[in-house]
């Protein structure tokens, strides 16, 4: 049982104002694992003054000395990995395998990634006319979601830090504790007081607060889509910087010259990988009609090679849902598919032998309209839908059809064709061919799946103000 009734301010574990404390459930026993403190606007304000007092030096501070932090954090975040791959099973279901090699991983590259990228960076550049300069943005506040414990909270504040923008923290309540480790890890990374801080808590107090602050100047958001329009009204008061990283209903777009069962495992490891609950997930997915029927026969025949179970067993791919509300959003969305498709594989209710656990069945819709809501909206688990297309043209137009724009796939073989469809989808993020993911490849979207762009060097820009000095003195 963890429990961590302390936040993380002005470089020290400090103890709640509040007495209320949250609980946090493994969702695979559905039973409580640990408990932190539900912080109070008190705990939220002490942050900001720390932060706000740490600005002066920590914005002023060198390229090499963030360097160095960056490098302790890497190394403090290596040491403890075993921790932190046990506590992301434990939090957040995911199995032993995706927790070491998607969740540690990802969490890690970004810290070097910020490393790299800033040896690199330039915060001042002659324009001719004008020198610009870069500027650390003021104090940044970063509410972070449950489905990537690591990674999303890695990147905001390694690109902070290398821009120089000191941080106040408010992680999802589901899944606290990989956050908690991170904070250690910078508590023994030497960062000036004040430079990161963590506040537990609830959305609706710290990250409503984070949102509405005077003294916080640019928020960093990753969730809901009604979460972010909260926050942008909110900051909207103090006319605050806001990114939002926020949604998507990713197309996967299979070309006719593709291997069958190349596709079928792209659509598959895009439902099935931290059981659907990614952003940027593929979850329409545009065959051509004369591959319809060998598809089909291709996703019943792969499904079991990727197993859900209990998330600590060897050789499972896919653990629980993270919550009971989101298995309860899950089964509405098959519910509605149910009447909107047919179903291919799956349906309602839990799979056979996992009673225990927020488990769902993978399920995977065929004759599916573009315009249903099952084929609209963010479902957020292991749920996907097959449109099939008999021209590419109507394939790109139905994949652009939508309000988001995260994120997008290619598979075939033909390269003009490959890079025709990647330039034609309106989204941010495109994957020919299951490529190797660059943690220098900004991450981001389109439409209403967001404002601004994180990872790498358009990450630490987020985090910096522009100015222009006209006339600067030359020696
Ligand atoms: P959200 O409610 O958006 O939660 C994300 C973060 O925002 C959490 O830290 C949350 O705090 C905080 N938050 C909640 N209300 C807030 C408010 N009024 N002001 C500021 N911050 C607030 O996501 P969720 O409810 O966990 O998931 C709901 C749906 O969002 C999912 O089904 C999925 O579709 C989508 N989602 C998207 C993403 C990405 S990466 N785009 C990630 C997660 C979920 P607490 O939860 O601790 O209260």
């Amino acid at each position: 049982m963890r429990n961590q009734q302390k936040h993380y301010i002005n470089g020290e574990w400090t103890e709640s104002t509040g007495s209320e404390t949250i609980d946090v459930i493994n969702p695979a026993t559905e039973e409580v694992m640990g408990k932190i403190s539900s912080g109070t606007e008190e705990d939220l304000d002490k942050a900001v003054k720390a932060a706000r007092a740490a600005f002066p030096t920590f914005s002023r501070s060198t390229k090499e000395e963030r360097i160095q932090w960056l490098e302790k954090i890497v190394q403090g975040y290596e040491a403890r990995k075993e921790e932190l791959i046990d506590v992301m099973t434990d939090e957040l279901g995911a199995p032993l395998s995706v927790s070491e090699e998607i969740h540690y991983h990802m969490g890690l590259g970004h810290f070097k990634q910020a490393i790299e990228s800033l040896s690199d960076f330039s915060f001042s550049e002659d324009r001719g006319g004008h020198t610009l300069l870069k500027e650390s943005i003021g104090v940044s506040g970063l509410i972070t979601p449950w489905n990537f414990p690591t990674n999303q909270v890695s990147t905001k504040i390694a690109s902070a830090i290398a821009a120089g923008s000191p941080v106040v923290l408010k992680p999802a309540s589901k899944t606290p504790f990989a956050a908690v480790i991170l904070a250690e890890v910078i508590d023994e990374a030497g960062l000036p007081k004040g430079a990161f801080n963590l506040v537990n808590g609830s959305g609706s107090v710290i990250g409503n607060g984070i949102s509405s602050h005077p003294d916080i100047d640019f928020v960093s958001f990753t969730g809901s889509g009604s979460v972010g329009e909260t926050i942008m009204k909110k900051a909207a008061e103090t006319k605050k910087k806001v990114a939002l990283e926020l949604g998507g209903k990713s197309p996967i777009i299979v070309l006719d010259d593709a291997d069958v069962e190349d596709a079928a495992k792209t659509a598959l490891s895009n439902i099935m990988t931290n059981t659907g609950q990614v952003c940027s997930a593929g979850t329409r997915v545009f065959i051509p009609q004369s591959m319809k029927e060998s598809f089909e026969k291709k996703i019943v025949e792969l499904l079991p090679t990727f197993p859900v179970g209990d998330p600590r067993k060897e050789g499972i791919a896919t653990g629980p849902l993270v919550s009971e509300d989101q298995w309860d959003t899950v089964q509405s969305y098959i519910e509605k598919g149910e009447k909107e498709a047919t179903l291919l594989v799956g349906g309602t209710g839990k799979p056979e032998g996992l009673k225990t656990g927020y488990y769902a069945k993978p399920t995977i819709f065929t004759d599916v309209s573009n315009d249903s809501v099952i084929a609209q909206e963010e479902i957020f688990g292991p749920v996907s839908t097959i449109i099939t297309y008999e021209n590419l043209e109507d394939a790109i137009e139905m994949a652009n059809d939508t309000v988001y724009g995260l994120a997008g796939f290619v598979i075939g073989k033909d390269s003009e064709l490959l890079s025709h469809v990647a330039s034609s989808i309106k989204a941010g993020r495109i994957v020919i061919n299951n490529a190797e993911t660059d943690f220098n490849g900004p991450f981001g979207g389109y439409k209403q799946s967001g404002i601004g762009r994180e990872w790498g060097d358009f990450g630490i820009e987020e985090y910096l103000e522009i100015k222009s000095v006209h006339g600067m003195p030359t020696s």
